[in-house]
């Protein structure tokens, strides 16, 4: 899963990845390349966990991000910028709250939910050239041959268009599954999940989760297929360089409960319709990703397609029972530790064993 962190120039975007990931690397002058990297997504189950088992490894489940140049006219026009941009799962767009004098902002004034339009403008406008193109190749080939085939596309890409005409985005588009199958090889830019990351001030950090909330209710909030985080980067580069006993006072400092990146990266996995499950045991307390709404035989393919193909059972506890009993001999005794078949739907925190053939 890859998500893609956009915005206009000198919003924090670099910064953001860096502190992400952990990739520092030297400036890339007038490429048009994304850099990559992975974040772990925090998981004070696992740490739970870790404590009871003691194992050698413990493995926080994954998130991909990729640190585009800015946004722009010209930037959506160039190959492997529009390329690398259109095999994402979803965009988290960086809006500029931090003031600076020595840090210019793009449109000479701070306004993120003009810089949030804008952004949206760039990806409609280049999705409707691609609909348009294929438009009228429909039309074309319409004409030659009967096919209704060709006749749905063209009705699904009629709405798109004038959707994207109207100036909306396509993640706002109702679509029937059998519609958005139709259109998903066309990877539109606009239809993509989208996160809004709120760049705060250091001044504005202890008033975080309140800006937050005033955003959500105001202009940027109750749209489709969009979430809305806020973080304060410089507080979180000064967090990267600290212990983590010196983090949570840092943090203390400014009444953050917890970092901004924490809810970010959760965020993102939400967005994406993530969740985990977990596997606990001598050898490694683990976290795996599944789509929400998988079957336990679904969850055992991501661990082993072998454990799929010979799925037999799933034993499922809770985390916090599996923590709060001391391990499995505990759940065991308590009854706690359930048998489960194929069609079991895993929720956020099972803990799975598998039995398989
Ligand atoms: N005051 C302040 N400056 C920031 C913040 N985030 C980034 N900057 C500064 O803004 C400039 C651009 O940051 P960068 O991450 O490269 O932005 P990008 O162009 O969006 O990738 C750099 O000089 C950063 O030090 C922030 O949260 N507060
Ligand atoms: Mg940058």
């Amino acid at each position: 899963m890859k998500t893609a962190i956009i915005g206009l120039p000198m919003v924090g975007k670099t910064s953001l990845f860096t502190i992400l990931t952990g990739v520092h690397e030297a400036t890339r002058v007038g490429s048009m390349e994304a850099r990559v990297g992975v974040a772990k997504v925090p998981d004070a189950r696992l740490d739970a966990l870790a404590q009871i088992f003691s194992p050698p490894k413990v493995t926080h489940a994954t998130v991909e991000y990729l640190d585009f140049p800015a946004i722009s006219k010209e930037a959506l026009r160039d190959p492997s910028y529009l390329a690398s941009l259109r095999v994402v799962d979803a965009l988290a767009h960086v809006l500029r709250i931090f003031a600076s004098d020595t840090v210019p902002h793009e449109k000479g004034s701070v306004d993120p939910v003009r810089d949030a339009e804008d952004v949206d403008v760039e990806l409609i406008l280049s999705d409707l050239v691609v609909v348009e193109k294929r438009l009228e190749r429909l039309d074309k080939e319409r004409k030659k041959i009967k096919n209704p085939e060709l006749d749905h596309e063209h009705e699904v890409l009629l709405r798109c268009q004038s959707t994207l005409e109207a100036n909306t985005p396509l993640r706002a588009l109702e679509l029937s599954p059998e519609e958005e199958k139709r259109i998903r090889g066309f990877q539109f830019l606009s239809q993509k999940p989208m996160l809004y990351v709120l760049n705060l001030g250091e001044e504005d950090a202890p008033r975080l989760r309140q800006v937050e909330d005033e955003y959500r209710a105001g202009a940027l909030g109750g749209r489709p297929h969009t979430a809305i985080t806020a973080v304060c980067g410089k507080i979180e580069a000064e967090l990267a360089e600290l212990s983590p006993e010196e983090a949570r006072e840092y943090l203390q400092s400014y009444g953050l409960p917890e970092s901004g990146l924490v809810r970010l990266i959760s965020a993102t996995y939400a967005l994406l319709g993530l969740m985990s499950f977990l596997t606990a045991g001598e050898t490694e307390v683990r976290a795996w990703t599944i789509p929400m709404n998988s079957t336990a035989v679904k969850a055992s393919g991501a661990i082993h397609s072998d454990f799929e193909k010979k799925f037999i059972r799933a034993e499922v506890v809770n985390w916090q029972a599996l923590v709060d009993h001391n391990g499995y001999p505990g759940v065991r005794e308590k009854g706690l530790l359930r048998l489960e078949g194929k069609e079991y739907i895993v929720k956020d925190g099972d803990v799975l064993v598998i039995r398989h053939g």
